[in-house]
């Protein structure tokens, strides 16, 4: 497969890591050969750093996994120190930095402290945690009176392409992303975790210290590649989809439905080597 043209650069390959599953790229890369892929998406970003949840912050079932990690990281200030040092290195991968905050003015603020800084592409701003309690459990995507002022506002803030993560239990999804492309924003990303528990049967206990989570894995993927073929089938806006993919049929579903660019989270867990398979199982049947 020769390389996509898109949001204003060459991917090598359609394959990137999703947010979350890769930190910022030198924590997973003595096992994932980072230069044979599309990029990565970062793990989100926030204003000050985050601890993230209580134990236990992921658990499997049948069907994939559910975490609530809670935004652990750094804080912008250190990930700009500490993290955009070693991206600068990488020639071949492109790399996506995730954004995300509690507050409306946040993720302009995070745009204002990153963006005359080298080694990144873009950003995909992460409107979609599902273990974000802070504001009720209510993420920016699905908050339809406060979405559009941050989209505006963000796009104000810089030139490099901009995504948004969508949620995937959005009941007006084509709308949401139409908000999306008006504020001028250069695609989506469909989908971020679904919401959902996973109780001890005997006692009723949650297994999460959170309580609840998001779910990831081989349940999420029909949610997701619904979401991409819905979006593209009624917008002109460039799609990146994800969720559980783990072969190149499942990224090819992704495709076909319409997405740009496909992202490989959960799955790396079990074996961080699959997305370098997917990327060249597809360049193989492309060749
Ligand atoms: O950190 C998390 O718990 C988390 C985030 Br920010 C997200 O966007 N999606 C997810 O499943 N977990």
């Amino acid at each position: 497969m020769s390389g996509i043209e898109a949001f204003g650069t060459t991917f090598q390959n359609p394959v990137l890591l999703a947010a979350g599953t890769c930190g910022f790229g030198l924590e997973v890369a003595e096992v994932v050969d980072l230069e044979a892929l599309g990029g990565f998406v970062t793990k989100s970003v926030t204003l000050e750093p985050r601890d993230g949840n209580a134990a236990p912050r992921v658990t499997e079932f049948d069907g994939g996994m559910l975490n609530s990690i809670g935004l652990a990281n750094p804080g912008v200030e250190r990930v700009r120190r500490e993290k955009l040092p070693w991206l600068r290195q990488l020639e071949r991968a492109r790399v996506w930095m995730s954004l995300a905050g509690h507050a409306p003015d946040e993720y302009e603020r995070l745009i204002e402290a990153l963006d005359d800084a080298d080694g990144f592409l873009g950003y995909e701003l992460n409107l979609s945690c599902p273990n974000d309690q802070r504001r009720g459990g209510l993420p920016f995507a699905l908050d339809a009176e406060v979405l559009p002022g941050v989209l505006e506002r963000c796009r104000a803030r810089t030139e490099r392409p901009l995504l948004a993560k969508l949620a995937p239990n959005d009941p007006r999804l084509v709308e949401t992303a139409r908000r999306v492309a008006e504020a001028g924003l250069d695609g989506v990303t469909l989908v971020n975790t679904l919401p959902g528990r996973i109780v001890e049967a005997s006692t009723g206990h949650a297994i999460l210290g959170a309580g609840s989570g998001g779910v990831s894995g081989p349940a999420l993927r029909p949610v997701g590649v619904h979401a991409v073929a819905t979006v593209r089938s009624a917008l002109d806006l460039p799609v990146v989809g994800v969720g559980g993919v783990r072969r190149a049929s499942d990224a090819r579903q992704y495709l076909r439905a319409g997405a740009t660019l496909v992202q490989i989270g959960t799955a790396t867990f079990a074996d961080p080597r699959i997305p370098e398979r997917v990327a060249r199982a597809l360049a193989r049947a492309a060749a």
